[in-house]
């Protein structure tokens, strides 16, 4: 079972961390985009269904059904490239995402957006404003 496999590798990772040399942890997700995070006073612990990523720079989540692979490297990776307003991820900035976003604020536990994306105004907060900015941006693409 692929979940089994990947708590057994995060088990491994977590354990492993502080012994290896190596900055940064690299985990490869199962749309091929990647996120780094830096190995620095990083803790990794993990339920059924996210793996949490704490390091000297803050927390991270991720949902264990979305990693595809982890590893460690000295590369710190690019930061993967935002679509702003692509709060579902297809690529494209439609009325789908006003909906997925609002789900979201909504509390629809099952709607899995992209957090980054959905934060239109880069206020580091999602809120409704978020919602707002980002039909302004529809509207003003004419899509
Ligand atoms: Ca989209
Ligand atoms: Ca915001």
């Amino acid at each position: 079972m692929k979940k089994t496999i990947i708590t057994m590798l995060i088990a491994l990772v977590a354990m492993v961390a502080s012994a290896e040399t190596y900055n940064y942890l690299k985990f490869t997700k199962t749309d091929n985009s990647t996120v780094t995070y830096s190995v620095e006073g990083l803790k990794l612990t993990y339920d059924n269904i996210n793996v949490t990523i704490t390091n000297a720079e803050g927390t991270a989540t991720l949902p264990l059904a979305q990693v595809l692979n982890m590893e460690f490297t000295n590369d710190p990776g690019t930061t993967p490239s935002v679509l702003i307003g692509d709060v579902n991820r297809d690529g494209e900035v439609t009325i789908g995402d006003v909906t997925a976003l609002a789900d979201y604020m909504l509390g629809e536990n099952a709607v899995d957006i992209d957090l980054a994306a959905a934060d239109v105004n880069s206020d580091n907060d999602i809120t409704i404003g978020d919602v707002t900015a980002l039909i302004d941006m529809l509207l003003n693409s004419n899509k």
